[in-house]
């Protein structure tokens, strides 16, 4: 084995992917929810299908909650209950668009009562922090303007930089901002928080605990998203990703399933600067939705996408990236890129699962375990958890 291929491993083996756990739940599109059986009815069942998906590829041991969805009254019994099933929870996802009171916006509403119970949800997040022992809160603003005129777009800015030095403030140490940008949708016109720049501006400002969240499916079709990647981690401002797949706009389909060359491109840029392994200081997380798909196998799956990726992004040989580069080798250069990418890494995660105790092939290994058909017999009466729940 190559020390290249030794080292990929060893990254590999240690390489975490936090799972979503409204990923669990029914999901769908504005047209349709598909309800499926056997879906969690309960936070603490979607921490049991998460567990699967870990048991599974032993890579996603930990979840993300979204707030309100995810209330209990016990924080410290849904941790434990994560520890008893060998996971743990992560980042804590606020919500400030699903209330009447947001239709205007919630962090940048005129309306300072808004603001101000926007702010409380916040830093209500920041309580469940503390009680679960999350260190990354994150957040994405729905808030913006369907028409030009409707409200003043740097008033906004004022009035989202007032919300997040009252968050940034009641951060405790070792805890984390993490801002979320989006280009548009559910608003038309204007975005708060559109781009990159925007979250990158407000966090720079706020200062070191506070950074950037790239969620794939959030940029203009076209944009060189490996290009964000390397422009905020030279700027230490890279606090993690929201992984998913899209064809059109914020999709939320499985990350790697639209374009597995783009994400290996991101990946390479990751992997250039040492920062795939578990202790990068960068939140890997997928955010996605199966609408169609079941949604266990969905996350293996989309797990397992992630490591092929990671894998032929740590195959790559820098050594002789180098070289051609300083030579002005183009075509040399990216012929060592794309020798990577065409490396077929399944026998090499096949064999690393093996050396884990794993099942070297995940999807299968859940299919056989009948997990899918006892929660669909285990899970009758209540309601489906989804959005909203
Ligand atoms: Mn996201």
């Amino acid at each position: 084995m190559s020390d290249r291929t030794a080292h990929a491993k060893q990254v590999l083996a240690a390489q975490t992917i936090e799972l979503p756990s409204w990923a669990f739940g029914n999901s769908g599109t504005r047209f349709k929810v598909f309800a499926q059986q056997g879906v969690p009815r309960d936070p603490f069942e979607k921490l049991a299908d998460a567990a699967q998906v870990n048991q599974y590829t032993g890579a996603a041991g930990s979840v993300a909650l979204h707030i309100p969805w995810d209330k209990v009254d016990d924080y410290q019994a849904l941790a434990a209950h994560a520890a008893d099933l060998g996971i743990r929870i992560g980042t804590i996802n606020s919500n400030t668009f699903q209330d009447d009171d947001y239709m205007l916006g919630s962090v940048c509403h005129p309306d300072p009562a808004v603001r101000r119970k926007a702010t409380a949800h916040l830093l209500e997040c920041v309580d469940i922090m503390d009680a679960t022992g999350s260190t990354d809160l994150k957040l994405w603003f729905a808030d913006g303007t369907n028409y030009p005129g409707q409200d003043s777009i740097a008033d906004r800015q004022d009035r989202l930089a007032d919300v997040l030095a009252q968050v940034y403030a009641r951060l405790g140490d070792g805890q984390r901002l993490l801002l979320e940008y989006k280009l548009f949708e559910p608003s038309f016109y204007t975005m708060d928080v559109p781009d990159w720049g925007t979250a990158y501006a407000h966090c720079l400002k706020l200062g070191p605990k506070a950074q950037v969240v790239i969620d794939t499916g959030h940029h203009a079709p076209g944009t060189n998203i490996e290009f964000i990647v390397a422009m905020l981690l030279r700027e230490g401002k890279l606090g993690g990703f929201d992984f998913n797949s899209r064809f059109y706009a914020d999709d939320d389909l499985m990350v790697g399933s639209a374009d597995p060359f783009q994400l290996f491109r991101i990946m390479h840029e990751l992997a250039l600067r040492g920062v795939v392994g578990a202790d990068s200081g960068i939140a890997y997380m997928l955010d996605q939705c199966h609408n169609i798909e079941p949604k266990i196998p969905g996350q293996i799956r989309s797990v397992m996408n992630v490591q092929e990726a990671t894998a032929k992004a740590l195959l790559v040989d820098t050594d002789a990236l180098a070289v051609a580069q300083a030579a002005g080798d183009v075509l040399g250069a990216n012929a060592v890129l794309m020798d990577a990418y065409n490396t077929d890494v399944r026998p090499l995660l096949a064999e690393l699962r093996e050396e884990q105790g794993l099942d070297a092939d995940p999807m299968a290994a859940y299919a056989a375990s009948g997990y899918a058909e006892k929660i669909k017999a285990d899970r009758q009466g209540g309601r489906a958890a989804g959005w909203g729940a």
